[in-house]
């Protein structure tokens, strides 16, 4: 079941990054680090170890990445939290780094937030096959930087000084960089590791990473006690385009449905074992946070 393989993924990956980080020491910036890599949905890991477990790759192994990927994720949302960027006050209900620590700790506990997540599919713990190690870290690198996130999130900070809203074309690419392509990289990360064929999970989460940013627009709109489906709020992000501006309420869970359905159909290949992705996909859409 899903939410129990969640609940399992948090806790493994709570005491991983514990280890992995305790030999650091107890600077401000490395509690800094420990600070913002805790909590979360650990959705991303849990794609990983998931998508390790359809291939038959150990868990031992899958854990590497899973970490890597959380706090990757971590390092994003510090920088997205910083006075620069999005300059937010909370963060997964508690002060963001910037305001708990200050802004020279939050750009460099996000930094090396992320040298740690790459430093962690490099080492040879990861996997055995330098060759698989490289393509994780290579992989890892196109998602995270200027192909990927970082794109992502350059157009997003440019719309918002562009004189027209983003078309919808625009905005799926945009948000395929900015979350999707982690999401991406996780859910492939099992086949990699397995030197087995990427394209249906890859297929897969194309359409989950869409759906959850969808998901995320209709979130922001009904508020975050609401999930999919209940009555409209105020819209916390007027004037900017979104998938429910561009599509409207209906048309954006109608999308974000579609979506979910292509996103199973994606994993016929895994047949039944894969029905713990299909539950994941289907959660996506009905969170609440
Ligand atoms: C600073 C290079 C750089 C990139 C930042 C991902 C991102 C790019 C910014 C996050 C902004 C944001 C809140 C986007 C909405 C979708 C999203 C990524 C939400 C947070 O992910 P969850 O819901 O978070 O998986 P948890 O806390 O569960 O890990």
């Amino acid at each position: 079941m899903f939410p129990t393989r969640l609940k399992e993924t948090a806790n493994l990956i709570e005491t991983h990054l514990h280890s992995v980080m305790a030999p650091l020491g107890d600077l401000p910036v490395i509690d800094a680090m420990r600070y913002a890599a805790s909590g979360g949905k650990r959705l991303r890991a849990f794609l990983v170890l998931e998508s390790a477990r359809l291939h038959g790759v150990s868990q031992d192994y899958a854990i590497w990445p899973a970490g890597a990927i959380e706090m990757i994720h971590a390092y994003s949302l510090v920088h997205d939290d910083l006075p620069c960027m999005d300059d937010d006050d909370l963060r997964r209900g508690l002060p963001t780094v910037h305001v708990k620590w200050d802004e020279t700790t939050a750009v460099l506990a996000g930094d090396a937030l992320q040298t740690l997540g790459f430093e962690s599919v490099s080492r040879p713990e990861c996997h055995p096959d330098p060759l698989v190690r490289a393509d994780l870290t290579a992989t890892l690198a196109s998602a995270a930087g200027a192909q990927g996130m970082v794109l992502g999130q350059a157009l997003d900070i440019a719309a918002e000084s562009a004189p027209l809203p983003l078309t919808l074309d625009e905005i799926t690419h945009l948000q395929a960089g900015k979350t999707g392509a982690l999401i991406a990289w996780s859910a492939t990360a099992g086949a990699i590791m397995a030197h087995a064929d990427t394209t249906p999970l890859l297929r897969y989460a194309t359409d989950l990473g869409l759906a959850f940013q969808i998901a995320d627009d209709i979130l922001d709109v009904e508020g975050d006690a609401a999930t999919v489906g209940k009555a409209v709020g105020k819209d916390a992000d007027a004037g900017k385009a979104t998938f429910v501006s561009l599509l409207g309420l209906d048309g954006a869970k109608a999308r974000a449905r579609d979506l979910v359905a292509d996103a199973c159909d994606a994993l016929s290949p895994y047949g039944d074992d894969a029905d713990t992705l299909r539950e994941a996909a289907r959660f996506v859409i009905s969170r609440d946070s």
